[in-house]
């Protein structure tokens, strides 16, 4: 039975420092509508999409940073919002958005949600756990920054993956009595921009087994002091390698976790200053682009994606069977025992030091209550990816 809906990423051109709101907000509803009448149920915007990406700049005032933020019990309500999540009722699509979320103790957090427009309320949260850039701004006065350390803490929500209710017509419910394997509502996941360059933030996903990841981003193509330079580019060259490793990576992980990806950019010249990437994607469980952004202004990119594409690859072809890991495991601890032979560390130093060295993730796998997931062994010192991750487990309908 095919599980057939029609998705779509809504990339947005640039949100400059001067941009109103109500424009902004204006030009979202504009692309959900076009959406809409290329027959999407679901529509994906970018990471921070009411602003600029703000992180680029050093604010020293509380309440011009304010500005930039919501709180996320008022996005149903705030003049800033309510004009979008109304727009998506009215046409019956489910939207997940990206946004500066002020929790109620005053922390910041680079949050996602989704939306059901069939329920009329979010019904999930993510906040994104790798926040790159830096503190303090770089010395270089031309530098491009990156303050999301500054402003955000790390997301600590877990990695939890969701079923979106009546997004397609005949999912089997359990309420129902009918459980038929892989037939329930789509099972989704968010990441936000820089998480989808972590392995183990998709993996977490696809231990919950996943079928679609939503991912917006702002992605500078230039930015030397942020990236680091493995060789000289010119900007030209550095955005074309920015956009490879983009379309690299959602690619690769949607074919490793045998899932669906979208991908929404904020893309073009920001502040007059920073040209962010393109290449908002829809890319299948074999890895394939399904549909891509043609340029950097606001655009739909849609796609007809079938939920069933996603069963081949997780039941044939990237099976996980406890006894596998147990031999994997074995073989990490041997390589480790033969790595380090004649060092003075113990056996048990040599687990901890396994576990905390990045090369050694594998063994970051556990089963809890019969199902894999990632962190049932560790805590949540090891990394942030693991934070709140053990025990969450959803099992495929
Ligand atoms: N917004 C965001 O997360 N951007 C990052 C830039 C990386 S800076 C080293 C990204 O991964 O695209």
């Amino acid at each position: 039975m095919a599980r057939s809906l029609k998705v779509a990423a809504a990339q947005m051109g640039p949100v400059h420092l001067t941009s109103v709101r109500a424009d902004t907000v204006s030009r979202m509803m504009k692309l959900l509508n076009s959406a809409s009448a290329l027959g999407a149920k679901l529509v994906l915007f970018p990471e921070c999409a009411f602003t600029t990406f703000f992180p680029r700049h050093l604010i020293y005032s509380q309440s011009e940073l304010d500005e930039y933020f919501e709180h996320s019990d008022q996005l149903l309500t705030s003049p800033n919002t309510k004009p979008l999540f109304d727009e998506a009722r009215k046409l019956g699509i489910d939207i997940s958005v990206g946004f500066a979320e002020r929790a109620e103790d005053g922390k910041g957090f680079n949050t996602s949600v989704y939306y059901s427009a069939k329920k009329g309320e979010v019904i999930a949260k993510y906040r994104k756990v790798h926040l790159p850039g830096t503190k303090e701004p770089f010395e270089n006065p031309n530098a491009v920054n990156q303050l999301e350390k500054r402003y955000f803490e790390p997301g600590n929500l877990g990695l939890k993956a969701f079923r979106t209710p009546d997004t397609i017509g005949d999912a089997a419910k359990k309420a129902s009595g009918v459980i038929e394997a892989g037939k329930g509502d789509p099972i989704m996941g968010m990441l936000i921009c820089n998480d989808r360059r972590w392995p183990e933030a998709w993996r977490c996903y696809g231990l919950q087994g996943v079928e679609v990841v939503l991912c917006g981003y702002n992605t500078v193509g230039y930015g030397p002091d942020l990236w680091g330079t493995r060789k000289p580019m010119t900007p030209e060259e550095a955005e074309k390698d920015a956009v490879f490793h983009h379309k690299l990576v959602m690619q690769a992980n949607s074919y490793m976790n045998s899932c669906f990806s979208i991908s929404a950019a904020k893309a073009g010249l920001e502040d007059g200053k920073y040209d962010l990437i393109g290449g908002s994607c829809i890319t299948s469980p074999e890895g394939h682009i399904l549909a891509e952004a043609k340029g950097k202004g606001d655009e739909i990119v849609l796609a007809e994606i079938d939920l069933e594409d996603c069963r081949q690859g997780k039941e044939k072809v990237k099976t996980e069977k406890l006894g596998d890991w147990i031999l994997a495991d074995i073989a990490i601890r041997l390589s480790i025992l033969i790595g380090i032979a004649g060092s003075i560390l113990t056996a048990s130093s040599l687990s901890k030091q396994a576990l905390s060295s990045p090369s050694y993730y594998h063994k970051r796998y556990g089963v809890v209550d019969g199902v894999f997931v990632y962190g049932a062994e560790v805590d949540i010192e090891i990394g942030p990816s693991f934070q709140s991750v053990e025990g969450q487990s959803l099992p495929m309908l």
